[in-house]
């Protein structure tokens, strides 16, 4: 099904509606989070349009609220926590920006929906329960697909600065200020027709890739100094502790971006960031430059696993040094092009 019948899909779902639950990644990221208050605003506009607002109840929950540093995202605080909804029954149900696999604590409220709805641009997401899926891998963000709605003959909205700060943080996140190969010219025209809405563009870039608290500098600091490569220096990997947290006052949350620091690293194709969540679970984060995918691989280690070719990350059990011996051995297979660990086939891009 093309595009153009999916938005006129979603438009029917949400028109009887008088229940809408939006909910989107367990610990919303930057494109993740823009998208659901855009939407949140866009279903608004679309239901008073229609004269179907009287008595909606539309709301935004997800497994963990959004870290600290998004609070510049426009009427954020409009975010319920999601313990407060758990008994509750919402007519249409929205999963941005990931699958419903990976939405946590949200996921039986969800499943209580009459219509499931994913708008989501992973390639390797469990899909099933929903009604309406509009997928795109091709698509840099979540916040560039929900602008077609912008100009969809069925859809009356007017894009506000509000809506437009939204989308332009969920694609700048995603494309790294448009820097990623993700990025194409449509993206840019898109980010050209948010600008004209006049809503404040670098101050949206400053805090969500600039500013941080001194306890993220600390934590990074700390992280750089665990920093090894691999003999052949193509794998690159740093560990965060609960200890190295503790030392630096850091919340888990301002890992966030820190594998950036280190993934251009000359010669590196994959770099790897360890993340000691609890005593026994380690999340993964990975980064590829060329050929290998990290989201097929990291849907290889674990079916929970996934992202995109070039950024994605699972979730392990075991000690962070099991953790790292099965993950530096498996893709080392991978870099050297031998291929395979263990009875399963590790992907080869
Ligand atoms: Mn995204």
């Amino acid at each position: 099904m093309n595009s153009d019948q999916i938005l006129y899909d979603i438009k029917h779902a949400i028109h009887a509606a008088s229940s809408i639950l939006i909910t989107g990644q367990d610990v919303p990221d930057g494109d993740s989070l823009g998208s659901e208050l855009a939407l949140y605003d866009m279903l608004w506009q679309q239901k008073r349009h229609d004269k179907t607002a009287q008595g909606v109840e539309i709301v935004i929950a997800n497994d963990a609220m959004p870290p600290a540093h998004y609070g510049f995202f426009p009427h954020v605080d409009i975010i319920t926590p999601c313990e407060t909804i758990q008994a509750r029954q919402f007519q249409v149900g929205f999963v941005l920006d990931t699958g419903t696999d990976r939405i946590g604590a949200v996921l039986p409220v969800l499943k209580k929906c009459r219509a499931i709805i994913t708008i989501d641009h992973h390639q390797s997401r469990a899909q099933g329960i929903e009604q309406i899926s509009w997928i795109d891998p091709a698509i840099c963000s979540v916040a560039e697909m929900l602008y077609d709605f912008f100009e969809h003959p069925g859809w009356n909205l007017t894009l506000t600065p509000d809506i437009a700060a939204c989308l332009y943080g969920g694609m700048i996140y995603d494309t790294g200020s448009f820097r990623y190969p993700n990025t194409t010219a449509k993206t840019l025209r898109i980010a050209a027709k948010l600008l004209e809405t006049g809503f404040d563009f670098s101050a949206v870039a400053e805090r969500l890739f600039l500013e941080k608290p001194y306890s993220s500098l600390q934590l990074l600091s700390a992280v750089l100094h665990t920093l090894q490569r691999d003999e052949t220096g193509q794998i690159i990997w740093g560990v965060v502790t609960q200890d190295m947290l503790k030392q630096a006052q850091a919340d888990i949350e301002e890992t966030d971006g820190i594998i950036t620091h280190y993934a251009f690293t000359q010669g590196v194709k994959v770099a790897i960031l360890f993340k000691e969540t609890s005593e026994h679970e380690i999340k993964i984060s990975f980064r590829a430059r060329g050929a290998i995918d990290v989201g097929k691989f990291a849907k290889a280690l674990t079916p929970k696993g996934g992202g995109h070719h070039r950024a994605a990350g699972c979730t392990l059990h075991g000690s962070l040094e099991q953790v790292q011996e099965l993950v530096l051995q498996a893709l080392q297979q991978v870099v050297t092009r031998k291929g395979v660990y263990g009875a399963k086939n590790v992907i080869v891009a």
